[in-house]
């Protein structure tokens, strides 16, 4: 596996975040309560997303985002073609042989960009054009951004296989803890 293309409309930046600065927001994360309501560890900040109804509800505010994610979303805003401040992020936790499966994110819940930042290990992202079926995959490394936009947002699934390791260059890669934290703009709350 290796990044060939990334679907149109997705953007990788590499070292978004320093190796200092990726401790220190992985440890303020751990310093929150992790919900266990899925497979894998989540947290949600901003607005709480109902994964079995697939909606963002109007009772689903959990306030502002926190003070100590200002300089990651400033530079969400100013640095990148993501372009705002987000209003919502929900970290996922990973642990070796989790994954998440393939979907698109929720179109009538979120604003047409998505961003996550990877931390604190690798592990492959897969995707797949819905209408063609044509497959591509890349290396999310830590303290890598990656932005869904355009197709990339909503003609491609995007997935991460559950496994142990990940195969790059040939060579087996296993994987750590990983978590990421995914930024969006909640279109409706009601
Ligand atoms: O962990 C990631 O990098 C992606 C997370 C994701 O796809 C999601 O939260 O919908």
């Amino acid at each position: 596996m290796n990044a060939i293309h990334l679907p149109q409309g997705a953007t990788y930046l590499p070292d978004f975040v320093t190796a200092k600065e990726e401790c220190e927001l992985a440890a303020a994360l751990d310093t929150g309560e992790w919900s266990v309501e899925l497979k894998r560890r989540v947290q949600h900040f901003g607005w709480r997303y109902d994964y079995r109804a697939r909606a963002v509800t109007a009772d689903a505010f959990l306030g502002a985002l926190p003070d100590w994610l200002s300089p990651v979303c400033a530079r969400l805003e100013g640095e990148t073609t993501f372009g705002r401040l987000p209003d919502q992020m929900i970290a996922n936790e990973y642990l070796p042989g989790q994954g998440i499966s393939a979907h698109v994110d929720c179109v009538p819940c979120f604003a047409d960009k998505v961003a996550s930042l990877s931390l604190l290990s690798a592990c492959e992202m897969r995707f797949r054009h819905r209408a063609s079926g044509e497959k591509c995959a890349l290396l999310l490394e830590p303290r890598a951004l990656l932005i869904l936009a355009g197709a990339a947002r909503y003609d491609w699934t995007h997935e991460i296989p559950a496994r142990m390791a990940d195969i790059v260059d040939g060579e087996k890669r296993p994987r750590a803890r990983r978590v990421s934290m995914t930024f969006r703009n909640v279109l409706r709350s009601g």
